[in-house]
């Protein structure tokens, strides 16, 4: 009996040094800001032909002049990295009313758009970013070309058509998404493109990926592309639409280091935003035991490809509060958070291409806007100051079952320092007090303590075998535990 439990430590131990193996790349303690350089900032208006800021499916001007002009902005959030939606060369024209202006019709995979400038203006921004210290995450799309690519009619053999779909017991992977022309990965003229895009770009200084579409893409291609990307040190980031827990653990598996956690937005949006009970949020997190990197996965509130955050109240002022609310919880977890342009001021938008709206700057906020906007440079800034809130582990606490939906109680811990989130969602501002044993936590008095988030009216003390807290309504706190 005794030796095996040794074994089991053992393996325990040998497991725990290889998830923190320094060999792996790694993104735990960045936080990462999304950009859609089209909608962002223009910096040259020498390239804007064609451009039409009223209509929402025409380019609007913006470029990588324009994202180099505002990485001070994206410093002074506190982002450590810019994750660029495509920036290469584009299919000329539209399709169905849509011009190509969110890079996902891609015509040259080693050519940056004349929209957005050219391969010096890429270079020129990835020194700008190295030099604040921030890291380049470019998007890759390795699935398909745009339907008006050139490629499409001169090599044929590239791409899988009616006849392959029909024939495939895999549709997701061998039919076209949307009906953009599907490259057929085991194709050696297709695999040798793709994989020395990902050597093009690495060249060019980027330091991650974020891989489009991965669900449609075969899965042997993919995992030679990763095997090459991790000897590189690149990290690697996986879009697969919808992705809950055991489908990001099967990934980091696979050799992905990152996966957007889609399952963490959808709960975050219905109880944050939507007002429904945390036990959603606390359902997802429960499963963290089974990713074998948790610090390593994408973790968001919005994107480019759902509906804002803030479009999921009717009204403007309730959206903001609870932004700020949604902000500061997504600083408290494990993980790698993600925030897209314009959510730091609760910018609103239905679907696609609602939700792409042009990026508004600080001249142009209102009061309320530029109140989130403080709130998550805060969140930030104390998520950055704390090595148990940026890489600490991270334990979910059995919260009362008369309480837990309006209360969700986690620590994060990094050698002796430990703090504890307390989210919030009760709509008035209320006192808990909880049995320390009944949460797990240990026996220690500990005098007042205050949110370490500037300006929040929160307070925590422990005593007497009790945990003594006191929450504003509909946001998340964070306290030092001594
Ligand atoms: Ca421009
Ligand atoms: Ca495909």
């Amino acid at each position: 009996m005794q030796r095996f439990a040794l074994l089991g430590a053992l393996l325990a131990m040998s497991a725990g040094a290889q998830t923190s193996s320094p060999s792996l790349p790694s993104f735990e303690g960045q936080v990462v800001y999304q950009v859609m350089p089209d909608r962002f900032f223009d910096g040259d208006r020498g390239n804007d032909a064609g451009v039409n800021r009223d209509d929402l499916r025409a380019w609007h001007g913006g470029d990588l002049q324009g994202l180099t002009n505002k990485l001070g902005y994206i410093g002074q959030l506190g982002a450590t990295a810019v994750w660029l939606t495509p920036i290469y060369r584009q299919q000329a024209g539209n399709t169905s009313g849509t011009s190509p202006y969110h890079g996902y019709w891609p015509a040259d995979f080693r050519d940056v758009d004349p929209h957005f400038g050219t391969l010096a203006d890429f270079a020129a921004f990835t020194k700008s970013a190295h030099g604040a210290g921030m890291k380049v995450v470019l998007d890759q799309v390795i699935n398909h070309y745009g339907y008006a690519a050139a490629a499409v009619k001169v090599r044929p053999a590239w791409f899988n058509g009616e006849a392959e779909c029909a024939a495939t017991k895999n549709k997701d992977v061998d039919c076209s998404l949307a009906g953009l022309p599907d490259l057929k990965q085991s194709n050696p003229e297709v695999r040798e493109l793709l994989l020395d895009n990902a050597d093009f770009w690495r060249k060019q200084g980027v330091d991650a990926f974020r891989y489009d579409a991965i669900k449609h893409v075969e899965g042997p291609f993919l995992k030679e592309l990763l095997t090459r990307d991790r000897v590189a040190g690149t990290w690697t980031l996986g879009e697969w639409y919808d992705a809950d827990t055991g489908t990001v653990a099967d990934w980091q598996q696979a050799g992905f280091d990152s996966l957007f956690l889609f399952s963490l937005q959808s709960a975050l949006r219905g109880s944050l935003m939507g007002g429904q009970s945390l036990t959603r949020v606390a359902g997802v997190l429960s499963r963290q035991g089974e990713l074998p990197r948790p610090g390593e996965v994408a973790l968001f509130l919005d994107n480019h490809d759902l509906p804002r955050f803030a479009q999921g109240s009717l009204f403007e002022d309730q959206a903001q509060a609870r932004t700020r609310y949604a902000l500061r919880a997504l600083m408290t977890l494990k993980g790698v958070p993600v925030v897209y342009q314009g959510t730091e001021i609760a910018m609103r938008g239905g679907a696609d291409p609602d939700n792409r709206r042009d990026m508004r700057f600080e001249s142009e906020w209102t009061p309320a806007e530029k109140a989130v906007f403080g709130a998550a440079q805060d969140a930030i800034a104390v998520r950055k100051a704390s090595r148990a809130l940026s890489v600490g582990d991270e334990k979910l606490l059995p919260v009362p079952l008369s309480l837990e939906d309006d209360l969700l109680l986690l620590t994060r811990q990094a050698g002796n320092e430990r703090v504890l989130a307390a989210w919030h969602r009760g709509r008035a501002r209320k006192s808990y007090s909880l049995r320390l044993s009944a949460l797990g936590l240990k026996d220690a008095d500990q005098t007042l303590t205050r949110s370490l988030f500037a300006g929040q009216d929160a307070k925590v003390s422990v005593g007497g075998g009790w945990l003594h807290l006191s929450l504003p309504p509909e946001d998340a706190a964070v306290f030092a535990l001594e």
